[in-house]
């Protein structure tokens, strides 16, 4: 196997609210996940991020642990009502010294952080003043991303302003089963765009904090939709779905403008009268590098007349994320299946970048996220042996490599995730971890692929199989 350039990045992933804990310490307040994971019925088991891996106060254990596994760099998110509880006016002090604390431990041990602003605990009393659907948010995510590039932008060098807003819109606002749980299409299509938005005014008020090596990312995750068979109608549930999945985010923040065929398709539910003249060119600010969250591919067909439209992978909800294409019909994508019923299927990853690849030639990628859950379970020595998840990456990472051959500019692969976390609406019964978290004990085993994974880090080539 050839080489991955010497300067690509090997990281590993989480987000706050999925690791934290300490939901009340030092000020915190609630983010419209902690109400959420608080109203029975929402989470799987009733799971919250109350305590989760408890990184708040083994931040010092888990960067050890990264150094150990020869990690370059780690991707991370602020949690915004820690460092700015009502979603308003100053920083609180506290919520800053805990991010500050942990960038100089991660830098002290040769470790890049890859800061990402916002990874979906929009505070509460944002939400209860309207949340995405309103203008106002995009003002004030604005707002707080100057209070953290001003705060550390002197050590991070590294900034993503949105992890995947597809999931903060569409599943937020459309089919309920992420937080704020709202089932209203247009809202849905209101917080697109004004996360859009939100990603611009931060992108800029950014720039304004950071010094010049600053620079600044998206993370998208971008669907890889596939026709079930080549007919007229399947093709058309893919253009759709790819609109409302990727275009609808892709087109205003790379081109500086919305797709034509999306504001058609969603003619019904809105008139797009909330994208006020010169949002799209605050949209379009120039970004250094696009993040690109890869997991599976995703089928598609047209629905036969009177035949029910099967739903896609994205929990269940009698109400459809896919506003205005509520008729698509979703398919099982051939391959083995990992936790989530998720097919693996290495060659999207491949799809992905390479689209990017020719649609905005030059942009450096990174592929923020990408990674597997399995039910992984110490053995009687207590060590966790995982070669599903070390044949993912494997298979993956492969694909990257292709994707750098065939000339993708991939500057770094973000494992997802480190440990073992709250994963949303399926509480911690999913085990995403290269890093084993045993809950009751909050004691890290890593697992074989962590092992693996640092031996690629190091070598900066895939080992020999077997
Ligand atoms: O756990 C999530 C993460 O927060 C965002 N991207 C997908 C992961 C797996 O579902």
């Amino acid at each position: 196997m050839t080489a991955f350039p010497s300067d690509f990045l090997w990281g590993a992933a989480t987000a706050a609210y999925q690791i934290e804990g300490a939901a009340q310490e030092d000020g915190r307040t609630p983010s419209i996940w902690d109400t959420f994971s608080h109203t029975p019925g929402k989470v799987l088991g009733g799971d919250t991020g109350d305590v989760a891996t408890d990184h708040y106060h083994r931040w010092r254990e888990d960067v050890a642990l990264m150094s150990e596994l020869g990690l370059g760099s780690y991707r991370f998110s602020v949690s915004w009502p820690r460092v700015q509880p009502t979603g308003r006016g100053p920083a609180v002090q506290r919520g800053l010294d805990f991010y500050r604390a942990l960038v100089d431990e991660l830098l002290a041990k040769g470790i890049q952080p890859l800061l990402t602003l916002y990874h979906w605990d929009l505070p509460q009393e944002l939400e209860t003043a309207g949340g995405w659907p309103e203008r106002d948010t995009a003002y004030r995510f604005a707002e707080y991303a100057a209070l953290v590039g001003e705060a550390l932008g002197d050590r991070v060098e590294m900034w993503t302003t949105l992890n995947e807003p597809w999931c903060s819109a569409f599943l937020g606002y459309a089919s309920g089963v992420h937080a704020p749980g709202r089932t209203e299409p247009e809202s849905a299509l209101r917080a697109a765009h004004h996360l859009n938005l939100a990603h611009g005014l931060g992108a800029q008020a950014l720039r304004t904090a950071l010094p010049p090596r600053g620079k600044i990312s998206v993370s998208l995750n971008a669907a890889v939709v596939r026709p079930l068979t080549e007919s007229a109608g399947d093709v058309d549930a893919q253009r759709r779905i790819d609109a409302l999945a990727t275009r609808v985010f892709s087109d205003p923040m790379l081109h500086g403008s919305y797709p034509a065929d999306l504001l058609d398709d969603t003619a019904g539910i809105t008139d797009w009268s909330y994208v006020q003249d010169g949002d799209l060119a605050v949209i379009k600010h120039p970004i250094d590098a696009l993040g690109i969250n890869y997991y599976t591919p995703t089928v598609v067909s047209a629905t036969a007349e009177g035949e029910a439209p099967r739903r896609d992978g994205h929990g269940a909800s009698e109400h459809s994320p896919w506003v205005g294409a509520e008729n698509v019909a979703f398919h099982q994508p051939p391959g083995d299946l990992t936790s989530m019923e998720w097919s693996v299927d290495p060659s999207g990853l491949h799809d992905l970048l390479m689209r990017f690849t020719r649609e905005v030639p030059g942009l450096p990628l990174l592929v923020s996220e990408n990674g597997a859950a399995y039910q992984d379970e110490p053995d009687a020595d207590g060590a966790v042996h995982d070669p599903e998840r070390i044949a993912y990456l494997r298979s993956h990472l492969a694909a990257v490599q292709r994707a750098i051959a065939d000339g993708a500019d991939v500057r770094g692969y973000f494992l997802w995730s480190l440990l073992d976390n709250f994963e949303w609406a399926y509480g911690y019964s999913k085990r995403f971890g290269a890093v084993y978290v045993d809950y009751a004990t909050q004691k890290r085993t890593p697992k074989s692929s962590a092992r693996w994974y640092a031996e690629v880090a190091r070598g900066g080539r895939l080992p020999a199989e077997g």
